[in-house]
C-alpha cells in the first residue's frame, strides 16, 4: 500500500481544482481568503467550515500525535501531519467534502463552498 506524500496530495487538490477555481477568478479572486482548521484534542475545529470559491484552508496540527484530513473520496490528502505541521488547499468550485482523519476514523470534518 502507498501512500502519496503531502507534497504530491497538495498538487493532486490543486489540479483536481483548477478549472472550477479558473472559471471563478474573475469574481473570487480579490475576495479569496484563508481559513485555518485547528486539529486539537482529536478535533477539528470549526468541524463544519463554509468557504468561498478560491479560499485557502490550512489545517495545523496542535496535538502531541500525528493527524491528517482525508477526503473521503479521494479528493485530497494531508498525509500525516506532525504537532505543529500544517498543510494548506486552495477549493475552487462550489460542493462539500466530507474528510477525516486517517489513524482516526471518529474525528470528522466538512469543507462546504459556496
Ligand atoms: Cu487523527
Amino acid at each position: 500500500m502507498t501512500h502519496p506524500t503531502r507534497r504530491d496530495a497538495l498538487r493532486l487538490g490543486a489540479s483536481l481544482l483548477a478549472l472550477p477555481l479558473a472559471a471563478a477568478t474573475a469574481t473570487a479572486e480579490s475576495h479569496s481568503t484563508t481559513h485555518t482548521v485547528v486539529i486539537k484534542g482529536m478535533k477539528f475545529t470549526p468541524a463544519n467550515l463554509v468557504i468561498n470559491a478560491g479560499d485557502t484552508v490550512t489545517w495545523v496540527n496542535e496535538d502531541n500525535m500525528r493527524h491528517t484530513a482525508t477526503d473521503l473520496n479521494g479528493a485530497f490528502d494531508t498525509g500525516l501531519l506532525s504537532k505543529g505541521a500544517s498543510a494548506s488547499l486552495q477549493f475552487g468550485g462550489a460542493g462539500t467534502f466530507n474528510y477525516r482523519c486517517t489513524p482516526h476514523a471518529n474525528m470528522r470534518g466538512t469543507i462546504t463552498i459556496n
